[in-house]
């Protein structure tokens, strides 16, 4: 556990295994020279002035976006690389068909000859990270060892970096290793590598968040899932969210949806003028660390501490919190510019691009100003939504665990799993089109179990059972439920206004959790009939909100025989519960 700060040891001398990590990467790097960070303020301002002066980092419009720069990455660089993203247990079956595998000696082999003097001229960041309040008990740390000073701002963003970290690591005497370089950003000598067992990452040739932020999906989600299996807990894909009803009473709910999928909108959510009394409070919006409490009922950390938010389509109308949030101390990766400085992106609403993501001038004909994966870096305090409940040591508790997707037919707008194992298979469900977070085509529908398709670092089949382990530990165990803001119609128009409205289902699911609401039972689980949800002021017709809110069963028996058949590339290590949850929902469907 962290104690305070002694500035008076130097950072290198603060942990022996650290330092000789170090001293080994530097040998096989060969750096010009290595900067132990520190996470202060001065740090990540002479960072910065260095990054400006080699015209990595444009500062914007210094008066409507005060201390905002704009990064532009390598074009081929711009978003997650999953068929270059590699688990390398020992046992192949471990990682499961969900991962691409490699034996953890080849892995190593490969990345080091990556490595091998890769740093010369360049400088070593020694970037000492917690993920999580860095006194809660639930909290884990890391170094990550890089040679981009942008990765160590973002990290020093979206983590709490430096210090304090390393003082935690000291006291705890265990960190997951994670070594990056951008290499010579070459797609074709790019790979990130988790090693579970070893607790450790190595990334090579990207800066792009997701593969080089090792913190985050790489930490976070890959390795963390997997330590959390062993020790009872669970790593997830979900944003975490405050509800304050008109009688005060505040319930989290935590949510998984692919990448690009809302999960930054749901988080800082607006409640729509018709719902007077409500508020909300964003404790994460990407990744949540859950733990069965003492109590019996499950409780979440976030374990970042910022926002690495996708820029396209965030505007007043749609996240007035990220809007706001984001007109100062903002990192901008690939978005365009206005003839005023200013940051611009597709479904901004309002200004023109002057200058396009790869700094061109803009023109119509060679397509988005913006890339559709360009990002905003933010620390969580400059949400107007910010709860100080995200620096809770013991987390806060979960009401309702919901998984979706997004999808263009078929899955209503929201149903409630029967129970806990019910959840589970509705989780593992999950269906959603692709989206630009990921190179790879757009659009197309996948299964995304958990919203974890990317992100599960050992084999789904275990992860599904680990589900099913924690939830026969929960005395209290959340509600689960399904959602789905995408559905259109023929025309392509969506049958359901999404954003501030989404309330309007949360506040159902509230009701179920609290026993207050009513719902018809159907095939699939518990549907809301339409007079059960809050559709005061809500701006959709009597035919559309049925539409959304139906189970065609002809179409859900498809459904099942592909989900069942999904569940067969898992073979003998799929839980029985789970198939048994199949038969069930089939034998209902008829
Ligand atoms: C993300 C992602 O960046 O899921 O959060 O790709
Ligand atoms: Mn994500």
């Amino acid at each position: 556990m962290a104690t305070a700060p002694n500035t008076f040891i130097p950072l290198p001398e603060l942990s022996k295994e650290v330092a000789e990590w170090v001293g080994s990467v530097a040998q096989l790097t060969q750096p010009h020279r290595i900067h132990w960070c520190d996470g202060s303020a001065a740090e990540m301002a002479q960072l910065r002035n260095e990054l400006i002066a080699k015209q990595e980092l444009q500062p914007l419009n210094a008066e409507s976006f005060p201390d905002c720069y704009l990064a532009r990455s390598h074009p081929s660089d711009v978003a997650r690389v999953e068929h270059l993203t590699f688990i390398c247990t020992s046992k192949q079956e471990d990682a499961g068909p969900n991962n691409i595998w490699m034996a953890p000696a080849e892995a190593h082999q490969k990345m080091d000859a990556l490595f091998q003097g890769c740093m010369q001229g360049r400088t070593l960041y020694v970037v000492p990270y917690c993920m999580g309040p860095i006194d809660s008990p639930y909290s884990r740390c890391g170094v990550e060892i890089t040679d981009s000073a942008y990765v160590v701002i973002n990290m020093g963003i979206m983590t709490r970096m430096g210090r304090p970290a390393l003082e935690r690591i000291a006291a705890d005497r265990t960190f997951i290793k994670g070594l990056h370089s951008i290499g010579e950003l070459n797609p074709d000598r790019r790979f990130i590598m988790h090693f579970p067992e070893e607790l450790s990452i190595k990334s090579f040739g990207s800066g792009y968040g997701g593969n080089a932020l090792l913190g985050k999906k790489c930490h976070a989600l890959r390795i963390a899932s997997y330590q959390a299996r062993t020790e009872g807990w669970l790593a997830e894909h979900m944003l975490i969210v405050g509800l304050q009803n008109p009688q005060g009473e505040t319930h989290y709910v935590a949510c998984a949806f692919p990448s690009a999928c809302g999960k930054t909108n749901l988080a800082m959510l607006i409640p729509p003028d018709s719902m007077p009394g409500w508020k909300v409070f964003t404790v994460g919006d990407d990744i949540a660390w859950l733990h069965p409490g003492p109590d019996g009922r499950l409780w979440a950390i976030n374990p970042e501490s910022g926002y690495f938010g996708v820029a396209p389509g965030t505007s007043p109308k749609t996240n007035r919190n990220a809007y706001e949030m984001i007109r100062k101390d903002t990192l901008f990766t690939n978005v365009a510019r206005t003839a005023n400085n200013e940051p611009w992106w597709e479904g901004i609403g309002a200004g023109e691009p002057s200058i396009d993501w790869l700094g061109r001038p803009y023109e119509a004909k060679n397509g988005p100003a913006a890339h559709p994966n360009s990002r905003f870096t933010v620390s969580a305090v400059h949400n107007p939504a910010y709860t100080p409940e995200a620096e809770n040591p013991r987390g806060v508790p979960i009401s309702a665990l919901v998984f979706g997707g997004r999808r263009r037919e078929l899955a209503p707008l929201v149903y409630e799993a029967r129970s806990w194992a019910h959840g589970v298979l509705v989780g593992a469900s999950v269906a959603s089109e692709t989206t630009a977070a990921a190179t790879g085509a757009v659009g197309v529908v996948r299964r995304d179990p958990m919203a974890m398709k990317p992100f599960c670092g050992y084999n789904f089949a275990d992860y599904w059972q680990h589900w099913l382990n924690v939830g026969a530990k929960l005395k209290s165990p959340p509600k689960m439920f399904h959602v789905n803001w995408f559905r259109q119609n023929a025309d392509g128009k969506f049958l359901w206004p999404g954003f501030g409205d989404n309330l309007r289902v949360l506040s159902w699911m509230l009701d179920r959790c609290a026993g207050r609401a009513q719902a018809q039972d159907t095939a699939i689980g518990y549907l809301p009939r339409p007079q059960d949800l809050n559709t005061t002021g809500l701006d959709i017709s009597a035919e559309n909100l049925n539409e959304i809110l139906s189970v065609k069963s002809d179409a859900w028996r498809k459904e099942v025989a592909d989900i069942r058949s999904y569940l067969g590339e898992y073979g003998a290590r799929l839980p029985a519960a789970l198939l048994a949850e199949v038969d069930s929902v089939e034998k209902r469907l008829g």
